[in-house]
């Protein structure tokens, strides 16, 4: 078991650059929180918004987070990339947003056009080239479509893959269980953070900050776990 400040990279001199490959500067604002505590230092993927964008069209978060590893490490020669596929499953959504998180207010009213093959039974499928929405708009979304459920509960699941030179090296994952608000609150953090409250610590993860979330967080389990392979 990986413990605080216990990661030690065999030498120093040699201690490899972790590259994390995305798009999201709340998922790299994370990562940097999640490495505080082992004295890891993450970047982002030099130059990342000028590289042709991976099509996210796998069937689960693994399939995803494989498929960005190989293609952008190709963009880093030597390097080791990270790079991460994420998102909410809602008990009472059967498992939606699930893979189409980043994306799931564009794709609303798009239900019954497509046939349910996914990761989650939401109906609906990823739609190659399509844009994420906002935050906000996602946000929005899922508030409407729970606003008569019952059951609230929910998790966030993440999957890391990490590749080098266009091979996957190692996948890990991490989640975490929560229960979804009526309301937003707290305004750190990024995506469906403001709804997803914690109980144990009686918080939303946006009213935490990036080094408290990662401790409790399917990112920072993921991460941690990342480290544990890495000092192997
Ligand atoms: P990259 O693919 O470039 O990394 P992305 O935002 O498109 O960025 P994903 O396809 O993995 O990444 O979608 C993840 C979405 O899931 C993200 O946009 C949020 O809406 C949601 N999400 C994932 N982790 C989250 C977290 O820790 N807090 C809040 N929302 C999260």
């Amino acid at each position: 078991m990986l413990r605080r400040g216990s990661w030690r990279p065999h030498d120093p001199r040699f201690m490899p650059k972790i590259l994390i490959a995305t798009s999201n500067a709340g998922k790299l604002r994370d990562f940097a929180g999640a490495a505080v505590p082992f004295g890891v230092t993450v970047g982002g993927l030099p130059n990342f918004h000028l590289l042709p964008e991976v099509v996210e069209d796998g069937l689960t978060f693994e399939a995803n987070a494989r498929k960005k590893a190989t293609e952008y490490s190709l963009h880093a020669p030597g390097s080791l990339v990270l790079a991460d596929d994420s998102g909410l499953e809602v008990d009472s959504l059967r498992g939606a947003p699930g893979v189409h998180s980043a994306r799931y207010a564009a794709l609303e009213g798009l239900g019954g056009a497509f046939k349910s093959t996914s990761a989650d039974a939401s109906g609906i499928e990823p739609e190659a080239g399509s844009g994420n929405s906002s935050d906000h708009a996602n946000n929005a979304r899922l508030l409407r479509e729970m606003a008569l459920a019952e059951v609230r509960t929910g998790r966030f699941v993440c999957w890391l893959a990490a590749a080098r030179d266009g091979v996957v090296l190692a996948t890990f994952s991490g989640k975490v269980e929560g229960v979804i608000l009526g309301a937003p609150r707290g305004r750190q953090g990024f995506g469906y953070d403001p709804l997803f409250f914690f109980p144990p610590l009686n918080k939303t993860l946006a009213e935490l900050t990036a080094e408290e979330k990662a401790l409790v967080s399917h990112r920072g389990s993921a991460f941690r776990e990342f480290l544990e392979w890495l000092q192997g």
